[in-house]
């Protein structure tokens, strides 16, 4: 076998779709350093590592769903205080994206708590993505379950992204969720894949799940092909009212082994340190992005809970010398 220079570089790794469990419980299992020295080498042979792609959320229809998550604030099932609301006016929607593109957001995130959207909704969801996109910024959509023909006209009106996050290991599915399937998940997003939309899926830490099914979790991620363009790994936000509104904390430092992970399986993803950012201090998310994370929500809201203000965000960034990242950068976005 012949040495590499010292000047040469080694090939890119590139996604690959055949991960083994065993072979993910290894990479969780890896000292922190070697773990995290691993996710950083990968992660500049795709992307600057000092960018950060921000998204803002806007909650276009609040609660009043008729899913189960035991995580979520939004299900009519648990008795949480949350007001359910009609869906918003498209002029609403299109003034909050014009404050998030003045904040510093290159994507603007509309989720509605539905099963999945009638057919009578599409007009103005339609709508507030070709006025979202005028603007100039990326749109991402999370409605819930789509058929081919809903994620056809999403894809015809410009959409760019479609979130649908598996949440969990397939194991642990049904410990969350009773009111769908987590094949039920798998279809939507390939729906999504199958009309050309760059796919926004991952899942939430702080379940009560093992290191086992998180491992689970990120091989059904990253054995999809093509691999989800967005990864978000949300830290559970306890939602008094739900069942899982009494869970232990997830630890700091397993948060950034799931998310190095993440980043070594799906190395040209953008990975997303998504909900929870408010209860993680400096320190936890310089090393989630040391770990290859590059993306965050930006905005004093999520969906229906609170997120870091701006100017916390500013000066973090400012701290760490990152820079935002463009729209339409991440190298795998169709
Ligand atoms: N209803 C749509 C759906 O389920 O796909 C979209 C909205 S849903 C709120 C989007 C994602 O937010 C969920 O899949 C879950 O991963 C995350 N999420 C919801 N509630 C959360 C909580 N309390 N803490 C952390 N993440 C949460
Ligand atoms: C995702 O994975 N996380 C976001 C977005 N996709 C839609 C939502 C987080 C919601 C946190 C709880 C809330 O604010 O209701
Ligand atoms: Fe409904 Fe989505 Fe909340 Fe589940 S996560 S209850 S589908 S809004």
């Amino acid at each position: 076998m012949t040495q590499l220079a010292a000047t040469q570089t080694p090939a890119p790794v590139q996604p690959r779709h055949s991960w083994v469990r065993d072979e993910v419980e290894a990479l969780f299992a890896l000292p922190f350093n070697d773990l995290l020295f691993q996710a950083q080498t990968v992660h500049r042979q795709w992307f600057d590592a000092n960018e950060v792609q921000k998204s803002t959320l806007l909650s276009i229809k609040t609660g009043g769903c008729p899913e189960d998550c035991n995580y979520c604030s939004q299900s009519a099932k648990f008795d949480t205080g949350l007001k359910a609301t009609k869906m918003m006016q498209v002029q609403e929607v299109l003034e909050g994206a014009e404050r998030a593109k003045n904040a510093g957001a290159s994507r603007y995130c509309m989720g509605a708590a539905w099963r999945s959207p009638k057919d009578r909704d599409m007009g103005a969801i339609i709508e507030m993505i070709q006025g979202v996109r005028s603007m100039g910024m990326e749109t991402c959509m999370t409605l819930g379950m789509l058929s081919p023909e809903q994620a056809a006209q999403l894809k015809e009106a410009g959409l760019d992204y479609y979130n649908h996050n598996v949440d969990t290991s397939q194991e642990f599915y049904g410990e969350i969720i009773t009111t769908r399937t987590f094949e039920d998940r798998l279809e939507t997003i390939s729906h999504v894949q199958d009309a050309g939309i760059n796919v926004c899926a991952g899942g939430i830490l702080g379940l009560g799940e093992e290191v086992g099914d998180r491992a689970s979790m990120l091989m059904t991620l990253a054995n999809l092909n093509p691999q989800p363009q967005s990864v978000p790994i949300n830290m559970l936000i306890p939602i008094d009212g739900t069942p899982l509104g009494e869970a232990a904390p997830v630890d700091g430092i397993d948060f950034v082994r799931c998310i190095a992970v993440a980043r070594i399986m799906m190395p040209k993803s953008v990975v997303r340190l998504s909900a929870g950012r408010e209860w993680m201090s400096d320190e936890t998310q310089a090393l989630c992005f040391l770990a290859g994370a590059n993306s965050i929500f930006v905005g004093e809201e999520l969906l229906t809970t609170s997120n870091p203000n701006l100017s916390k965000d500013n000066e973090l960034f400012a701290r760490l010398g990152l820079e935002p990242m463009a729209a339409h950068k991440c190298p795998s976005a169709v």
